[in-house]
């Protein structure tokens, strides 16, 4: 039974038009929930409801008294709205999907958004949908293509004003591009010609004479274009290979954390040295180029797909050429401030840590206060100087295995949900562990923070907590 305080909290919220946890990461990506208190332990007795949803890595959204999820199917991309209190399904729609999902992934891996009014879902291998928060109701749909990246087409979309920005980065380039909220209909496109695979998603700025910015993170490039008309105004050179997450905005600075793989992983053998010297090793046939069967060790494994860009079975040197451009540039935590025109590299990176202890991959870093709080596999919870990128500390929490969510926080506690289904609770101030919960199943889903409750999504369930006296 739900006592008058939940009602009463979830019914002052749920004014149309009221958003708490409007897409990936909350409110302006932040990671930082409009909360008022939330529960120090996720277990049963702070459990408020559980039910169970079809797979999917995209995280949960919230505006006012709906919780938004997506989902992959048997071969069907399925939007859905809850009750946020009950967890009663209001409605579910589904449209095909030829996207597959994987142990780590899911067609269902972008984390939709809303303004309150519409919902707008993103599916690899469906495109993009949006309906009536409300009801259900289909609005529109959009089709980017085929995008060719290994684990499947994934960044969030980005609800900017009356448009939506899509990045569609690919291994044969990218796009970003920017719908209409309304109809769906193309606004612009711009393309990325520099972008390789890429799994980050854009994020909103302002410029120095206050006009809105898209930062975008992609291979070889960290940008900022004009939202109006998508030309890119800024960018910083030396971002890594394939980027995950989505930039943190904060006070003028912007937070972006890059990766590259190792040789070893692209490869094995030696790749990153001169074409002519591949060629010799590799081109049997003296055709001036690697066909897949003159290297049959890597030929059909995800490493070949990564240096074969465009699929054509044939490695060429413009290919190798920006593989050894991106691969240049090892994994790295750096902070750019905003502003400026062109190639602002030299003169907009505050501060860039390279590779070492506590430079995250996929988890978006988290900024406390004057730190930036990163998660990495086996527990590994690290805090840098925001201003100066200084390593402040490095600890290890009891979590094994992988990270792929995001850390957010509110009401003074941290939640990082490791993949193996632990949720780590830290104190934000001190970073002791308040909390290690074990949700059961494994966890891809940022956990979004509202009001007094946790939603946490596993690949089987989504999941509500709140403090028990407040039931
Ligand atoms: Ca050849
Ligand atoms: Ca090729």
């Amino acid at each position: 039974m739900m006592a008058l305080g939940v009602m009463l909290a979830a019914g002052l919220a749920s004014g149309e038009g009221t958003v708490e946890w409007g897409g990936f990461r909350g409110p302006a990506a932040s990671g930082h929930g409009r909360v008022t208190r939330l529960p120090e332990r996720l277990d049963d007795a702070t459990l408020r409801w559980r039910v169970h949803l079809p797979d999917g890595a995209s995280s949960p959204i919230v505006a006012g008294r709906r919780v938004f999820c997506t989902a992959y199917s048997k071969g069907r991309a399925v939007t859905g709205a809850l009750d946020r209190v009950t967890g009663e399904a209001l409605w579910s729609r589904a449209i095909p999907c030829g996207g597959r999902p994987s142990n780590r992934n899911s067609p269902a891996a972008a984390t939709p958004t809303t303004d309150g009014e519409v919902v707008v879902a993103a599916f690899d291998g469906a495109g993009v949908v949006a309906y009536a928060a409300a009801t259900g109701k289909e609005r529109w749909r959009f089709d980017p293509g085929e995008t060719r990246i290994p684990h499947g087409w994934s960044s969030s979309p980005l609800l900017a004003g009356d448009r939506v920005v899509l990045q569609l980065d690919a291994l044969d380039g990218g796009r970003l591009v920017a719908l209409d909220l309304e109809t769906g209909a193309p606004l612009w496109e711009t393309p990325r010609p520099h972008a390789g695979a890429g799994y980050a998603s854009p994020a909103l700025a302002s410029g120095p004479d206050g006009d809105p910015v898209v930062v975008v993170a992609g291979s070889s490039r960290v940008s900022g274009y004009a939202l109006d008309d998508g030309r890119e105004r800024w960018w910083v050179g030396g971002a890594g290979a394939t980027l995950k997450g989505v930039p943190v905005v904060h006070d003028g600075v912007v937070h972006v954390n890059t990766w590259s793989p190792t040789f070893e992983e692209v490869g094995g053998e030696r790749i990153d040295r001169p074409w002519e010297d591949l060629l010799a090793a590799r081109d049997a046939d003296g055709s001036g180029a690697v066909e897949a069967d003159e290297w049959p060790e890597l030929s059909g494994k995800t490493s070949w797909r990564t240096i074969d860009r465009d699929g054509d079975g044939v490695l060429v040197r413009e290919e190798h050429e920006q593989l050894r451009l991106e691969m240049a540039a090892p994994g790295a935590l750096l902070t750019i401030r905003l502003g400026g025109e062109g190639d602002v590299s030299e003169s907009h990176v505050v501060w860039r840590v390279e590779g070492g202890r506590g430079v995250p991959d996929v988890p978006t870093p988290l900024r406390l206060g004057d730190r930036l709080l990163t998660l990495r596999p086996g527990g590994i919870v690290a805090e840098f100087g925001a201003t100066d990128g200084k390593r402040r500390s490095v600890r290890r929490v009891e979590a094994p295995g992988e990270i792929l969510a995001s850390p957010v926080v509110g009401d003074g506690k941290v939640y990082c949900a490791w993949f193996e289904g632990i949720v780590t609770v830290l104190d934000a101030e001190s970073l002791e562990t308040v909390s290690t919960n074990d949700l059961g199943a494994p966890i891809v889903a940022t956990p979004a923070l509202v009001g007094e409750e946790v939603f946490v999504r596993t690949r089987t369930e989504l999941l509500c907590f709140g403090r028990p006296e407040d039931r």
